[in-house]
């Protein structure tokens, strides 16, 4: 299950969809593909329906000023290939249209059944970013046509929050990468609200309910803009009992939600990803992130769709959420030995790279990396460590040679988005991968740790800032050779690095 653009051009009868009520995300998504089959000598029409023709003053902007041709229709001539673009074919907020083929390009939770020809990534922020991708792999570069890279960045733009609620290394890519017009964007983004908006923000405002035990507010917001609940959960935070925040909204096919948090005892990302856990999805930053609960499934999981059961059912969920949740400051805390065992590290094979085969010396640089960028100067023994799911570490050169052993043979990568180094001081970006080595890991002391049965957060010695989350399945573990080295260990990966240390 996976589709090229350059598949779509087997078909000369093709119509690209988008969902009801379109947003810039579904615009931009729409109008890259048209711009796309158009410069392959493919004419296809960009269509959306529902009952409302686009109005909202952001939307007509950038239609007009981009040249977005998404035309509003009640009923549609069977097409040969239909393809929807964020959203997929059949869900309850896009118009049912018969078509010979379907195709669909998304990046919600798959909702049902999905046809042969599908690109879906639950995980992105936007379609736009999707679409940039796919426009790469075709060898295309969106900043060749500077109202194409404009409207994808505001579509990823607009989906995020205003990038706040960004989370993973594809939407940064599109986000620092685009070439787009400054001074269009900003006038959309002043044409953002309605009076009418404004209302409701106000109106949500002053039925906030707050809850001192936990510090937190929630908030529910008449159905609006997703952009609206994270100006009213900004808002919230900035309340000087508010540490943490969820704004809501109930609309006809999920409930959107925003989240805030000011303290680092709580990742607004991990609070978000926790509302919305098996019902949709959640992520983004420290402070601020974004969710979406499906309503198929939250009906499916026996909530009544109805605004009382879903207050309380959100309300249940913020109280779980702090009741269930241990917090481990490991440079003072004492983990008793007595209840972990000790386990040796296995020798797996993992990958390497010398930082100053990708920079200058004294360079800064960003590694980018599915579980968020890293900042590092580089310097002549400094060692980038690609583990075996694919993350990425840096390392000395003496805990290297302490730690690893260089082995011949090809760096095969494990994980899903190959790792990139931006060069701070040149702008440029430089794929790892190419410079990869293979290493081994070596035992050493070896671990104590406990299996968890519940959800902690452990700030360890090297981070006090962020802590690092723990759910049941994963260990937490204490080095052998520095028992306030505290941390945690994810499942998958435990299993595959550690074993349990013979008897002697
Ligand atoms: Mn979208």
């Amino acid at each position: 299950m996976s589709l090229r653009l350059s598949d779509l051009t087997k078909y000369s009868d093709i119509v690209i969809q988008c969902h009801d009520n379109p947003d810039a995300d579904a615009l931009a998504s729409g109008h890259a593909i048209i711009w796309y089959l158009k410069r392959k000598g493919i004419p296809a029409r960009f269509i959306y329906g529902g009952r409302n023709q686009i109005s909202k003053s952001n939307l007509v902007l950038m239609i007009n000023r981009l040249g977005i041709k998404a035309e509003h229709v009640r009923r549609l001539d069977r097409p040969e290939l239909l393809v929807t673009v964020d959203c997929q074919y059949g869900e309850s907020n896009v118009t049912k249209f018969d078509a010979d083929h379907v195709a669909v390009i998304d990046h919600h939770q798959i909702s049902g059944h999905l046809p042969e020809m599908s690109e879906i990534r639950s995980n992105y922020g936007s379609c736009s970013t999707i679409i940039y991708e796919m426009l790469q792999m075709e060898n295309i570069d969106i900043n060749s046509d500077i109202n194409l890279s404009t409207a994808l960045y505001y579509g990823l733009m607009t989906d995020t929050n205003g990038f706040s609620e960004i989370s993973h290394p594809s939407d940064k890519d599109l986000r620092d990468l685009a070439k787009f017009s400054r001074s269009e964007i900003i006038m959309y983004k002043n044409s953002n609200l309605s009076r009418d908006e404004l209302k409701i923000a106000g109106k949500a405002l002053e039925n906030a309910a707050f809850y001192e035990k936990n510090a937190y507010a929630i908030v529910e917001a008449e159905p609006c803009d997703p952009n609206i609940l994270g100006i009213i959960s900004d808002m919230l935070l900035e309340v000087d009992s508010i540490a943490t925040c969820l704004v809501y909204s109930i609309l006809s096919s999920g409930v959107k939600l925003s989240v805030r948090s000011c303290i680092k005892e709580v990742k607004a990302s991990e609070l978000a990803a926790y509302l919305a856990e098996n019902l949709g999805g959640g992520g983004g930053h420290l402070v601020k992130a974004g969710a979406l609960i499906k309503r198929d499934l939250l009906e499916a999981a026996g909530v009544k769709y109805e605004k009382e059961t879903i207050d309380a059912f959100l309300k249940d969920r913020m109280e779980s959420y702090f009741r269930s949740s241990e917090i481990i400051y490991a440079h003072d805390h004492v983990e008793n030995l007595k209840n972990l065992t000790h386990y040796t590290k296995k020798e797996v094979g993992v990958g390497y790279v010398k930082a100053s085969d990708l920079a200058d010396s004294g360079h800064k640089m960003l590694i980018r990396t599915l579980e968020g960028d890293v900042d590092v100067k580089v310097e002549d023994d400094l060692y980038i460590i690609i583990g075996i799911n694919g993350e990425i570490y840096p390392c000395r050169k003496q805990k290297f040679e302490s730690s690893y052993i260089p082995v011949s043979g090809k760096y095969a990568f494990p994980g899903e988005y190959p790792p990139a180094v931006i060069d701070t001081e040149t702008g440029e970006r430089i794929e790892l991968l190419p410079f990869a080595k293979s290493c081994l890991a070596k035992g050493g002391a070896g671990i104590y740790a406990r299996k968890l049965d519940h959800r902690v957060k452990v700030f360890t010695a090297w981070d006090t800032e962020k802590y690092y989350l723990g759910i049941p399945g994963d260990y937490l573990a204490v080095r052998a050779d520095d028992l306030s080295d505290i941390y945690i260990i994810e499942q998958n990966i435990f299993a595959q690095t550690y074993e349990k240390t013979k008897e002697q």
